[in-house]
Parts: C-alpha cells; structure tokens; sequence
C-alpha cells in the first residue's frame, strides 16, 4: 500500500505539515488496560506440578542462588565434561564450554509470537495461533525431561523488590542454564515470597529436549535439532525447547526482558528497550545518564565501556544490553538494567578495544566457544593483535594461525562471555538503585556506510521517535557505490519486540506525552561506521566517541538553559555546529569531516522511498505522525 492510497492519512499528513504545533492527532494504537485477565494469579507449585507432568523428569530441584548451590553445579558440569576448567593462575574461577556445534545462536526462525491476533505480532514475528501452538508444545514437551533433573529457578529481573523490577520463574533441565541465570539475574528464593505475596511473576519453560533413556550415556551439550521458543504476550508465558544456548535458553533476557517484558510495558505505561545505559560526567561533574540502542554487531558494549579519550569525562557503565524504563513521580523517565551480569560477544572484544570488559572477565567467567591456549586460558579473534601460535578451537580442534588465515576461526564468532557485572571496573554505584535513574539522553545508533551522519539531535520527541523507527544497516558497503540494501532493525527490536512493530512507535509516542517537558529525554541519532570514497571508516571510533557524547550532553545542557545551543538544522536533524564537536588531538581532515555530517539530497530522497516502502508493511498500524515525520524529511530536502 502506498502512503498515498489512504485518504485518512494524506489528510492528517497535510494538516500536520502545514501547522507542526497541532497535538490531537490520533495514534496507530491506544494504550491498553493495565492487567489483562489472561493472566490472573497462578501458583507456582501447581505449575510446577503440571510440568513435571508433562515432562516426566527424574527428581525435582529448587533453586536458591546460592554460592554452594553454583559450586555443586559447576562440579556436576565439570565431571561432565560440559565444562573445562581453566588455569586458575591466569583465569581464576573460570570455565570453558563448548556448544554442540549446531546450537550457538538465537534462532529467530524458530521464534514465535503468539498473540491472540496474528496482527498484534505484525508482519516483523513469526505468528502463530496460540492455541494451536499449545497443543504443538504439548507434544514435543512430553516426556523431554526423561532421566534429567529438572531445575526451577525463581529469579528477578532487576533489584528484588524493586519497583521498576518484575520476576519470574525459569524450570529447566540444563546445569548450564542454571549456572547462568546465577550471573544474568539475580535468583533467589525471596522472589518466592513476593510471588506468595500476589506479585505477577513469569512462568518459563525450558528444556534442551534430550531426554535420557534408562542407562543411557549424556553428552557435553545436549540439545535437539527441533527448536521452538515461543512467547504467549497475553499469558506473559515462554517456552524453550531443543537449544541449550543463550538468548534461546536463559529466558530471563530476550525472551522476558524484551519480547514479554515489551508487550507487559505497553499495557502498564513503560518500556522495555534493547538498550545499553552509561552515566556520563562532565569536567565540572555534572552526571547525565544516556541510553543507547543499536543492531547486533555495533559496538554496544564498547559504548557501555567507553573510556573517553578527552580529558575530565567519565563514563560508568550501569548495562550492556537492556534497559527499562518507567515515568517517575517526578515526570522524569527511570530506567534500571534488569540483567545482574553481560552475555558480551567475545570476538572483537580485546585489550586495545575493550580494556574494561578485559579486566571485567579476568576471573569468575564462563566462557562459551572460544578457544583454548596451551596454557589453559582462553583466546578469540581480536583479544591480542597476534595470535598464539597454537590453539584448541571452540570445537576441541586442534588450531594454528595458519588455519585462521585459511578462513577457520579459532573461537565461533557468536562465542560469549558470561560474567557479572559487579565484576565491571567501570560499574557505576547507583546501577543497582532499585528506583532506577533518569534518562537524559536516548541514542538511536545503527552501521550505516553511507547518508547518516556521526551524530544528529532530533527536532523533538516525535522525530526521534522516526529515527528510532528507521535505524538501518547496510548490506553492502558504500564503496560499492549505490546506497545498498537497506536492513531495517527499528529500535533494535526487529527480533525482540513482542507485539507489533508499528505498534511500538505508537507506544512511544505516547510515552513522550506523559513524560513532563523538561524532564523528557532527549533523542539523537548516531553513526560510527561511514565510510570514506575509498571504503575506509571515516571516524575513529571507540574511546574517541567520548567525543560525541560530550557534544550529546552539552545540547542536552543547552535544552535546559546552561550553556547556548551548539547546533545547526539540517533535514536530518541537528548537526554539531563548526567547531562545536571537540576534535582536538584527532588527526581528521576538514573532507573527512564534511564527508562525516554531509546530507545529500538525492540519496536522502531515495532513502525516505525506502521509509515510505517500510512503513507500508505495517499498513494503517504505523501512527499519523510518522508519516509526518517523512513528510517534513522530504520537505527540508526540497529546501
Ligand atoms: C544479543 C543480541 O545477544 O542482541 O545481545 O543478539
Ligand atoms: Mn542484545
């Protein structure tokens, strides 16, 4: 469907674009009542019950967090041999595993969102009839626990108690899973008693789907070449069948924190974002708390680590991946990471990129499919500039530099490091203040090798609420010359949002009338992957974006009368001013930095069709002012 084909829409377009201060406007979907009936009030041990029976496990364990509880399972996975350990010297408490080599990703084929109506998922999830897929789980569930112990593990996500926290319940019949959620939430049997006390709570399944027979011998990683993991938004329920591996399995994080966590935060007035959360302080220590969204792959957690390159800044960390966040009393936005610990990417990560996350996992860490060093540590590509001249591979293979030149990666390049984030040297001391803390600043980023500059600040909420719906990456580099096919991952969200996309904007929107002017954030758009006319990356990235968070903190100042406005308006947004970015001590030319900030009209113009064609995936879910949004793009293009 074209914009144009809905009568409705070209009106309000019109109206809008014409008079900008009109505010009656209608969104793509109205908030929902707070509690849905779907979900009442279940018993835990019923439930429990009800599993147990449905997946016939051998003896029942109920988890308390406790230190013993993880040294007793560890133990169990090390006789297993799920688990190596490492050299105690040079990696003290730490431990390899390594995956059945067919289960180390999410799998988001195997994804599913099932709402009761197939347009709540949208066009962006897999959807499946609930009912239907009920009666599909009930077959593949029964009996996969046979001669496993199943685990049940009440946890929380963020603070115990806490007022922006919620919680859950994951059984499972995997050790690992266990061990995991000790580090990635906090497990502890007090969110048994807030469950008894009435709270709501989150009923999670999840078993590798490799049942024992009598006598039968277990391996390292079971798991199944059939997966599902579905969510019920409605019920608030998952369930995870036949993969062993992060996302699929520890269901406190994607699966709740986002898909389910999403869909609860639209019906309550919150949100529940794929996002890292940094407290910067200035030179003069003002502290400013920014959260950031990017795709898989860009950088997240060096940004969530950023050790600034100008003098005077700090940044603490506070979280990697998730962000919640609720309007406080005062009309400002609180936001909490509801994770305890980071499931980072390890390539990549290493000691000129990352120092901070370095130190974070030098001890008390699992590592999952990386590589082993002869003297019983770990290695993956980027840790060290250099190889060591002989490894085992994250699949027990022997490995030289050689192999690595040949295209065979020593560790897999989703290998991971799961550790807490207490552990962090950069943790900020508030990152556990159950209230949460405010939101100045939200930060849209994605990989764009052409058209989006190093940084823009939005007009206001509504058009960062745009640049939130359109981040992009793409496919191919600019160096190959046309723009490249556009991936659309809004928000960041395009595999975790549990209900409708389009949706998701709407929410947001009104999100911004609640919070008070003033104490609204402030949204910006960021890029640090543009590219020169010769293919190179144009900005250098990592410590040195230090730099555009200072010009991101100093609007966010001007916006409250400290200091005066340092920018200039484009049709993409606001851009630093001449000699308003800090580039002392950068070795940029004066091209590089035109190239950085340039907006050509042509590409732009080809780039708002490819909005226009996103948004009409969603059809008449996508919010007026959306379209208002693209319909004053292309004006400021013509002007
Ligand atoms: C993650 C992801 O694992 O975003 O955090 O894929
Ligand atoms: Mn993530």
């Amino acid at each position: 469907m074209s914009m144009l084909a809905n009568p409705r829409r070209t009106r309000l377009v019109a109206e809008l674009v014409e008079s900008p201060e009109a505010t009656t406007y209608e969104t793509g979907a109205a908030p929902r009542e707070a509690t849905r009936s779907a979900v009442g009030q279940r018993d835990v041990r019923a439930w429990v019950e009800s599993v147990a029976a449905l997946t016939r496990p051998s003896e029942i364990v109920w988890c308390d967090g406790s230190a013993d509880e993880k040294q007793r399972l560890i133990a169990q996975m090390v006789e297993a041999g799920t688990l190596v350990p490492l050299n105690p010297e040079l990696r003290p408490g730490s431990y390899l595993a390594r995956s059945n080599p067919s289960d180390v990703a999410r799998v988001e084929s195997r994804t599913f969102i099932c709402s009761e109506r197939e347009d709540d998922a949208g066009p962006t999830n897999n959807w499946r009839e609930p009912a239907a897929m009920r009666t599909e789980l009930q077959g593949v569930f029964e009996g996969s626990m046979e001669g496993r112990t199943m685990y049940v593990v009440p946890f929380s996500m963020g603070p115990v108690g806490g007022p922006i926290s919620q919680v859950g319940v994951e059984i499972t019949d995997s050790p690992y899973v266990v061990v995991s959620m000790h580090v990635m939430t906090r497990v502890s049997p007090r969110v048994l008693e807030l469950i008894d006390g009435g709270q709501q709570w989150v009923p999670a399944v999840h078993t590798v789907g490799a049942p024992l027979a009598e006598g039968e011998a277990d391996v390292a990683w079971p798991c199944s070449d059939t997966k599902y993991i579905v969510q019920f938004p409605e019920s608030r329920e998952i369930w995870s069948y036949g993969s062993g591996y992060g996302g699929n399995a520890l269901l406190g994080k994607k699966c709740f924190a986002l898909r389910i966590a999403s869909a609860m935060a639209r019906d309550e007035g919150w949100l529940a974002e794929h996002m890292l959360l940094i407290r910067a302080t200035s030179p003069v220590g003002r502290q400013y708390h920014l959260a950031a969204a990017f795709p898989s792959a860009c950088g997240k957690t060096n940004l969530a680590m950023l050790q600034p390159t100008i003098p005077g800044w700090k940044v603490e960390t506070l979280g990697d991946d998730i962000v919640w966040m609720r309007p406080g009393p005062d009309g400002s936005l609180r936001a909490i990471n509801p994770e305890a610990g980071f499931f980072g990417v390890a390539p990549g990560t290493g000691v000129d990129t990352n120092p901070t996350a370095v130190a974070t996992f030098s001890h008390d860490t699992i590592f999952t499919n990386v590589a082993l060093t002869d003297d019983g540590d770990v290695w993956w590509e980027g840790l060290t500039p250099e190889p060591p001249a002989h490894l085992v591979d994250w699949q027990g293979d022997d490995w030289t530099p050689a192999d690595g030149e040949a295209g065979r990666p020593a560790a897999h390049p989703n290998s991971r490091f799961t550790v807490a984030a207490a552990q962090c040297p950069t943790i900020a001391d508030t990152w556990e203040a159950p209230e949460g803390v405010p939101v100045d600043a939200i930060i849209f980023g994605g990989r764009r090798a052409t058209n989006v500059p190093l940084v823009a600040q939005s007009y206001d909420w509504e058009h960062g609420v745009f640049m939130g719906a359109t981040i992009s990456s793409e496919r191919t580099a600019a160096a190959e010359g046309a723009l490249g096919e556009l991936r659309r991952d809004p928000f960041a969200m395009l595999p975790f949002c549990g209900y409708n996309m389009a949706d998701h904007w709407a929410h947001w929107l009104h999100m911004g009338e609640v919070l008070r002017d003033g104490r609204r954030p402030h949204i910006f758009q960021v890029n640090w992957f543009r590219r020169g006319e010769d293919g190179s990356f144009l900005w250098p990235g990592f410590g040195e974006n230090s730099r555009v968070v200072e010009w991101i903190v100093g609007q966010v100042e001007a916006e409250r009368g400290l200091r005066p406005d340092a920018s200039y308006g484009s049709p993409v947004g606001r851009l630093p001013r001449p000699g308003a970015l800090n580039l002392d001590g950068l070795d940029l030319t004066e091209r590089d930095l035109e190239a950085l900030f340039d907006v050509p009209t042509e590409p732009w113009f080809a780039e708002a069709d490819l909005t226009r064609d996103f948004f009409d995936q969603f059809g008449d879910r996508v919010p007026d002012q959306l379209w208002v949004q693209l319909a004053r793009l292309r004006d400021r293009l013509k002007h």
